[in-house]
C-alpha cells in the first residue's frame, strides 16, 4: 500500500513537472507572438530602432464615442478606414537616433539624447528619411493620418481607450499636467495594447497627410490627398491639456513650422 501511494505521488509530481513545462513553453510562445516576433530592430551608425508589425483591419476613424463631449467638429464624420499590414516605431524617433542619421541635433530640451527629437519641420522630417534610407536601404516615411489613428488606437487589439493605451491620461501620456513643461526621454509611461509608447503626449508627431476634411464615405489605405496647404499633426505635446492627447484629435500646420513640441515616429 505504502508502495502504491509512494508511486502514485511520483505520477502526480512527474506530471505535475510536465505540465508546468508544457506551461512553460506556451507562455514563452505567448510571450513571443506578443513582443519579440512583431518587433524588428533596425540599427544606423550603431544606433538601433525597433518598429512594431501593425496587423492591418478595418475600424472607425475619428469621433468615437469614448471620446464623448471632447470631441472636435474636425473629428467628424467617423468613417470607416481599412488599413494593410505596416510597421510603425516603437518610440518617437529620438535625438540619440536624429544625430545619428544627420549629425546634429536641433532640439531645445537637450541634456538626454533618449528625449524624442523636436524643432522639427515636416520638411526637414523628410530630409531626415531621405538620409536614413540612404543609410539603410530601406523605405522609411511618415505614417498616414489613418496608421497614427490605427496605431493609437491599439489595431486590432484595441480595447477602445480614449487616450492611447488607457482611459486615464497620467497613465500614458507627459502632457500638460505632468510633464514639468519639457520632454520627457520616451517608454518611460506604459505602452499601448500593440507595445507603442508617447502616441498621446511628449511630442506631437508629423504625418505624411496634407490635412483635409473628413468624409462619411469607408475608406481603403488612404493616401494623402492631392494638394493641400498643411501637413496633420497628431497625439498632443508635454504642453498640451488631457483633451489633446486623444486618439482622434488632429491639427495641421504649415510644412515649414517648427516648434519645441514638434517631432515625429516612423513608418515602415
Ligand atoms: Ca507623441
Amino acid at each position: 500500500m505504502k508502495r502504491l501511494v509512494f508511486l502514485f505521488t511520483m505520477a502526480v509530481l512527474a506530471g505535475g513537472v510536465l505540465s508546468a513545462q508544457t506551461a512553460d513553453a506556451e507562455c514563452r510562445k505567448m510571450h513571443d507572438a506578443a513582443t519579440n516576433s512583431e518587433i524588428e530592430t533596425f540599427t544606423v551608425n550603431g544606433v538601433a530602432f525597433k518598429m512594431v508589425k501593425v496587423a492591418g483591419g478595418t475600424f472607425q476613424m475619428g469621433a468615437t464615442s469614448e471620446q464623448g463631449s471632447d470631441a472636435y467638429d474636425d473629428e467628424y464624420p467617423v468613417h470607416s478606414v481599412t488599413l494593410s499590414d505596416y510597421y510603425i516605431g516603437q518610440t518617437q524617433v529620438t535625438q540619440e537616433l536624429w544625430e545619428a542619421v544627420m549629425g546634429s541635433n536641433p532640439s531645445y530640451f537637450k541634456d538626454d539624447n533618449q528625449r524624442p527629437v523636436e524643432n522639427v519641420s515636416w520638411n526637414y522630417c523628410q530630409e531626415f528619411i531621405e538620409k536614413l534610407n540612404r543609410l539603410t536601404g530601406k523605405n522609411f516615411r511618415l505614417p498616414t493620418e489613418a496608421e497614427w489613428e490605427y496605431a493609437a488606437r491599439g489595431g486590432n487589439k484595441s480595447k477602445g481607450y480614449k487616450y492611447s493605451g488607457s482611459n486615464d491620461a497620467d497613465a500614458v501620456a507627459w502632457y500638460e499636467k505632468n510633464s514639468g513643461s519639457k520632454t520627457q526621454p520616451v517608454e518611460t509611461k506604459q505602452s499601448n495594447e500593440l507595445g507603442l509608447y508617447d502616441m498621446s503626449g511628449n511630442v506631437w508627431e508629423w504625418c505624411q497627410d496634407w490635412y483635409d476634411d473628413y468624409t462619411s464615405h469607408s475608406q481603403s489605405n488612404p493616401k494623402e490627398a492631392n494638394i493641400g496647404s498643411n501637413r496633420v499633426l497628431r497625439g498632443g505635446s508635454w504642453y498640451s491639456f488631457a483633451r489633446i492627447v486623444r486618439v482622434s484629435f488632429r491639427i495641421h500646420y504649415s510644412p515649414d513650422c517648427r516648434f519645441n513640441d514638434y517631432g515625429l515616429r516612423l513608418a515602415l
